[in-house]
């Protein structure tokens, strides 16, 4: 097992690593940049080393200046968290070449499924449905018109160099194809160095469902069942719960199964994201695969039982997954919020000093977070500033308990979105579960119109 581990990150999910470190008995550095001397996750390491100034490509994202502080430090692993160096196959190779273990699946596997054209066809191969849509790249528009008719108007143009909702076009009808097209991929040959791009069905209204899965050195691979995702704006999650009610135990074996050969498939190590739609007719379809610890990786947690970081660190120090799948039951309810700094009307980020903080406790509440009583949200970093997370035995218990969660979180001196999480824990299609990748958009729309409603003289 490992001695040291670096944690290559900030805030709460940098503490998320250091709790599951001491629960292990490992050492741990925190890294941070000039800013972030404050920050918690530098107060609970066993050590700490500045990297660099506030901006992000000279600290967090700066590959020579962590695999620096690991080597000065020691440490033999680095964990990286989510975003940043998360799924950077240079980085995890470059880990590599200097002895130290990348917490993470393989660079191999990180380029592969970060590629969406080439995770397509690998997911074909290993037999998961995927949308139907073009084999490989669009070479030319002629064949892009061919292959849109052939698949059915709406389709969707999506970026290979993508991912995450960047790089994409709907189109309605061929009049809208070449100019599609075209936008797609120059502007993901700006954002992301390729203007490769793909065809696919466009699917209305689905549901985003993922499935968490394990992949250990041994060649062994689980799932642990699904997070139902579908509640997010411009493809930020804003409510994340498990299991989703618009599965059944044969969808969810079936969809599950997929999820582990898709795993198997790439020879997946480490902790992963199969990410699906489901269609209304119940048609589900491989949609990207996410090489990395999620932030909404507590409500599996809350499900299953396993601490999905400690399972992390000892696959990455080349031991088994601690239970098989035959071992997992669903055990209750478990939905996450998000709460960020950042205005509940017009969403926009509101950083500042927060001088009153008082997170819930009780039964069932769990508050991942890096916040505190006088702790300034920096604007330079993601305005999430913690996840109040429910377990019950059921959903509308659920429901309640974070609902009673929200409702009691104290947060002074600065804006922040528990004013329209409470809102949508009292929408009735949220509280129905009849939810849908537009059901942040129809929410807000909903929410202008009584506001209008309200406004208005009698
Ligand atoms: C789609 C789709 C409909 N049909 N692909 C958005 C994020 C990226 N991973 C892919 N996304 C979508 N791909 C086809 N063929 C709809 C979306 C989509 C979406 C997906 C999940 C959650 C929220 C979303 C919001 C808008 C669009």
């Amino acid at each position: 097992m490992f001695k040291k581990i670096l944690i290559a990150n900030r805030g709460e999910i940098a503490l998320r690593v250091i709790w599951a470190c001491r629960e292990l008995g490992i050492r741990t550095v925190a890294i941070h940049s000039d800013v972030d001397r404050d920050s918690l996750h530098v107060r609970f390491a066993d050590e700490d080393i500045c990297i660099g100034p506030a901006n992000n490509a000279d600290s967090y994202l700066n590959v020579t200046a962590v695999l620096s502080a690991a080597e000065i430090t020691g440490a033999d692993a680095i964990h990286p968290g989510y975003g940043f160096l998360a799924e950077n196959a240079h980085f995890a190779e470059v880990c590599a070449e200097c002895g130290i273990t990348f917490i993470g699946p393989s660079p191999d596997t990180i380029r592969r499924m970060g590629d969406k054209a080439e995770a397509r066809r690998t997911m074909r191969l290993a037999n998961v449905p995927v949308v139907p849509g073009s084999e490989g790249l669009i070479e030319n528009l002629d064949e892009a018109a061919e292959m849109a008719a052939a698949i059915g108007y709406p389709v969707i143009v999506k970026a290979s160099a993508g991912g995450g909702g960047r790089g994409m076009r709907v189109v309605n009808g061929a009049e809208e194809l070449d100019d599609a097209v075209e936008t797609a991929s120059s502007e993901a040959a700006a954002a992301f160095g390729s203007g490769a791009v793909y065809l696919e069905k466009y699917i209305v209204r689905p549901r985003h469902i993922e499935f968490q899965v394990l992949g250990d050195r041994q060649g062994h691979c689980v799932h642990l069942f699904e997070r139902e995702c579908s509640i997010q704006r411009r493809h930020q999650k804003i409510l994340e719960e498990a299991p989703s009610v618009a599965l059944d135990a044969e969808l969810r074996a079936e969809m599950g199964a997929a999820a582990v050969r898709a795993a198997e498939v790439v020879n997946y190590e480490g902790a992963g994201t199969i990410e699906f739609l489901l269609d209304e007719d119940r048609s589900f379809y491989f949609m990207e695969m996410n090489t990395r610890i999620q932030v909404e990786h507590p409500v599996t947690e809350n499900i299953t039982g396993i601490d999905l970081i400690k399972e992390q660190i000892r696959i990455a120090a080349g031991e088994p997954i601690s239970f098989a799948q035959e071992d997992l039951r669903i055990l209750g309810h478990s939905i996450e919020v998000r709460i960020t700094a950042e205005d509940p009307w017009t969403f926009v980020p509101c950083p500042g000093k927060i001088d009153i903080f008082h997170p819930p406790g009780g039964p069932g509440i769990r508050v991942d977070t890096a916040a505190y009583a006088g702790y300034t949200v920096l604007p330079h970093y993601d305005s999430m500033i913690g996840k109040l997370i429910a377990r019950a035995p059921s959903r509308p218990e659920a429901i309640s308990r974070i609902k009673r969660g929200v409702d009691l979180f104290v947060i002074e001196g600065i804006s922040s979105n528990l004013a329209l999480l409470q809102e949508i824990l009292d929408d009735p299609d949220f509280v129905n579960g009849d939810l849908s990748t537009a059901f942040m958009e129809e929410f807000l729309e909903r929410r202008r119109q009584r506001l209008r409603g309200e406004a208005a003289p009698r």
